[in-house]
């Protein structure tokens, strides 16, 4: 049998960027607080954190481009919240926000972290960025400790 890769929740001394969209921002201020305090209840130190703040979540995959790209990060995570409207643009958005994340992520060849919240209601929303169903920022921000530890012990054979 030969080995099995697995992740804990540990980045070392490695950065992270954390990407946060304007747009909904009562909603996304609540992901960026839960991504933060995922992170540093993990040991990661403030100065090792880096955030960049975009208007709305289509601008988010060309910011994470541009963190994961500058080879300083470790992970990139990405925080957002897309709410249906009453025309089909909530779901342009969304469609091009995960594809471009899940591009940027393959392409840069470090975890890009989707940790975005699409909701049809206001309650669902709630719910997703601290409430019922938990908060999306502090989700996502697991994922990317998990990952970077799994990257590194593929890396180290
Ligand atoms: N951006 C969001 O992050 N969430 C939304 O719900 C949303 N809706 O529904 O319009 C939204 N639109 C703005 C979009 O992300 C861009 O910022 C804008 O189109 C400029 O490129």
């Amino acid at each position: 049998m030969g080995k099995t890769f697995e992740g804990k929740f540990n980045a070392g001394d490695r950065k992270i960027a954390i990407v946060g969209s304007r747009f909904n921002d009562f909603f996304t201020r609540e992901l960026m607080d839960g991504a933060l305090d995922c992170l540093q209840r993990h040991g990661v130190q403030e100065e090792n954190i880096d955030t960049a703040w975009v208007p709305g979540g289509f601008e988010i995959p060309m910011a994470a481009k541009r963190l994961a790209g500058s080879g300083r990060y470790a992970a990139v995570i990405c925080v957002g919240c897309i709410i249906q409207g009453d025309t089909p643009h909530f779901h342009y958005v969304a469609s091009e926000v995960t594809k471009g994340i899940a591009q940027v992520s393959l392409d840069s060849n470090i975890p890009v972290v989707f940790g975005i919240v699409t909701a049809e209601t206001l309650d669902q929303a709630i719910e997703r960025s601290g409430a019922k169903a938990g908060n999306k920022g502090f989700d996502a921000a697991l994922t990317a400790l998990e990952m970077i530890d799994l990257c590194a012990s593929i890396d180290a054979g």
